[in-house]
């Protein structure tokens, strides 16, 4: 069990040390990674030190809500590119990861070892990508990053502003299906963080959806094909492009008709294909991911992966081969 005092402790020792603090959220930035990114720059700012977070992505990558969420904090938090940073960045800069720990799901792998310190704030798995360093704090049990980081925000007794509390929120939210997945613990949290200010209804505007985006993905949907055995799969036009998001919408809208698990593939650029997969518990589509490529994987539940120089169909085959054996059905 992870104790939030150590995270706390070992925050505030790590911060003190420092000149100033890069907080890293993963690449392909979402509101989980982009609210606790927030909320441990608050932290950093409580204990008066800059802190800047470093988001590397093509704005026209980014998913709606999270350019909302950028919008609304950007006059009161520092979000900076790799060029910007390596102008500001000195000897004794403290980096802390948020919402991910594995090098190769972060934009500035190089860096890493000119940093004294590393600190990962996650709930996703450890594997053999883990960045190396003694103070991994990652809690499995918690919904979110931004839970972990709001859970931080009440040990130190931020002064937790009604926008804090919505990013926070918002973060919690998106990673948990709107609370659908959410544990006792995390309607805990998300009550306290309603306390200072915020709502369901505050954040709505979070989630809306652009029309032409939630057709396209509605598409997808269109396409699958329900197995005999209890998996949904669906594989995306070669020709079209989508974003992550819109993939992981498809597999997610899936897992609510009566299956053990779902697939959705897409092409996210000329040279990448992207798979989401989701499951009610009993196949492990973390395991399948993994197969799929070496830097897939994910948890039992919810997993993805990325495939180079393939086309959709040719993963589409690939895959329903990988998830015949966790049905226990031989091809
Ligand atoms: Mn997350």
């Amino acid at each position: 069990m992870i104790n939030y005092k150590d995270i706390k402790a070992i925050l505030e020792e790590k911060i003190d040390m420092s000149n100033q603090v890069l907080i890293l959220p993963h690449l392909r930035v979402d509101m989980d990674t982009i609210a606790s990114s927030i909320g441990l720059a608050t932290i950093s700012k409580k204990l008066d030190r800059p802190s800047f977070i470093l988001v590397n992505d093509n704005p026209l990558q980014i998913e709606a809500g999270t350019k909302k969420m950028l919008k609304s904090a950007k006059d009161q938090y520092d979000f900076i590119n790799i060029e910007q940073y390596l102008q500001k960045r000195t000897e004794k800069d403290l980096l802390i990861v948020s919402d991910v720990n594995k090098t190769n799901l972060i934009s500035c792998p190089n860096l890493l070892p000119s940093f004294q310190n590393i600190i990962i704030v996650d709930h996703h798995a450890k594997d053999e990508h883990t960045i190396s360093t003694p103070y991994q704090f990652i809690d499995l049990t918690a919904s979110s990053a931004s839970e972990m980081v709001a859970r931080l925000s009440f040990l130190f007794h931020l002064k937790i502003t009604p926008k804090l509390a919505e990013y926070l929120l918002a973060g919690i939210a998106v990673d948990t299906q709107n609370l659908t997945r959410a544990s006792s613990n995390t309607f805990k949290i998300s009550s306290q963080l309603m306390e200072k200010g915020t709502s369901m209804e505050a954040i709505e505007p979070y989630f809306v959806e652009d029309f032409v985006s939630n057709r396209k993905w509605n598409r997808l949907v269109d396409r699958t094909e329900f197995q005999t055995y209890k998996a949904a799969i669906t594989v995306g036009d070669d020709q079209e492009i989508y974003t992550g998001v819109e993939i992981a919408k498809a597999a997610n809208c899936l897992l609510g008709f009566d299956i053990d698990a779902s697939f959705a593939v897409g092409r996210v650029s000329p040279f990448e294909i992207s798979i989401s997969a989701r499951s009610r518990g009993i196949i492990d589509v973390g395991h399948i991911m993994k197969e799929m490529s070496d830097c897939g994987g994910g948890s039992p539940k919810l997993a993805a992966a990325r495939i180079q120089n393939q086309t959709t169909e040719e993963v589409g085959i690939k895959l329903k081969q990988k998830i015949l054996p966790a049905f226990h059905i031989n091809s």
